[in-house]
């Protein structure tokens, strides 16, 4: 259900349920969160590129599946969907925001319902020119889910975010990159080999310095403007006792390349 490949120090993982549009079961959630968590731990990695297999990237939940499908026998005890989200969702979610390494999406086509709102929470998201997103939620009579309420309003504002969220309207890559939910879109043959060029290019970076980064900038949105300085303080100060540090430092003095292994 999610193909993993090494490609150098990157590695791939595709949503492997083309004929569903990649739409997620639990057992495709748990493989996902399991690669994860294998590239956290193998120092290889320094980057993990997410991408889907055939002309989505992901549909959302599958509706389809017994865990989340309402019954419709008549006198059929309602189920609780919310232990979706506690076993899988969640989890998924906060493993991907804190991998020690670069997360990069590459979405290739349609991402809807938690197929978006997981790519919003990578790192980098770069869309083929023919890809979209949708807050498919309220169409089911949900609430954006896999951190959606948090990451919205964060990347677009509130107004933009209640839109999205209220009218589950498809927006478009280009559109969606010139509203903040994106980084870049490319013409669609491209996606790959430039989201792939990107990934080996973060791979190459300073892993330890980019996680940093990413912590420090999801957790100054939660405090004060001194507290954020501080902050940035205290862990300046940590990578400042660094190799990569002392490294890139000494590469740009002896102008050369540096070569970073921090992880
Ligand atoms: C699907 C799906 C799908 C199953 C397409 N499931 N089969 C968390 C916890 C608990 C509960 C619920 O949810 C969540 C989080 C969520 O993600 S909620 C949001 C779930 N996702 C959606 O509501 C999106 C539903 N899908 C669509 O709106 C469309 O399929 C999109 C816009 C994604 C693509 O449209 P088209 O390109 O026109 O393709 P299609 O609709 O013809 O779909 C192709 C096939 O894929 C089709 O099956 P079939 O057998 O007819 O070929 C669809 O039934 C199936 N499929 N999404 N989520």
């Amino acid at each position: 259900l999610i193909q993993i490949e090494q490609q150098g120090a990157v590695r791939v993982m595709r949503l492997n349920r083309p004929e569903a549009l990649n739409a997620f079961t639990a057992g495709m959630l748990g493989q996902l969160r399991q690669a994860l968590q294998a590239a956290a731990e193998d120092g290889q990695v320094r980057c993990v590129l997410i991408t889907g297999a055939g002309r989505a990237f992901s549909a959302g939940q599958d509706l389809a599946d017994p865990h989340v499908a309402p019954s419709r026998e008549p006198g059929a005890a309602p189920k609780d969907i919310g232990h979706m989200l506690d076993h899988y969702y969640i989890p998924l979610a906060l493993r991907l925001r804190s991998m020690p390494v670069p997360v990069v999406a590459a979405v290739n086509g349609v991402a809807a319902g938690a197929g978006a709102n997981l790519a919003f929470g990578c790192d980098l998201v770069v869309a083929a020119e023919s890809a979209s997103f949708i807050q498919a939620f309220s169409k089911i009579g949900l609430i954006p889910d896999c951190g959606g309420t948090w990451l919205l309003p964060r990347l677009v504002g509130r107004a933009k975010a209640l839109e999205l969220a209220l009218l589950g309207d498809k927006v478009k890559a280009p559109e969606a990159q010139a509203l903040g939910l994106i980084a870049r879109v490319v013409p669609d043959a491209e996606l790959q080999d430039t989201a792939l060029a990107l990934a080996q290019k973060l791979a190459g970076m300073p892993t330890r310095a980019l996680a940093e980064t990413r912590r420090a900038l999801d957790d100054a949105l939660l405090v004060d403007y001194e507290s954020a300085l501080k902050r940035e303080g205290g862990l300046q100060s940590q990578l400042g006792f660094s190799h990569d540090y002392l490294e890139g430092v000494a590469a740009f003095l002896d102008k050369r390349a540096p070569e970073f292994k921090d992880r």
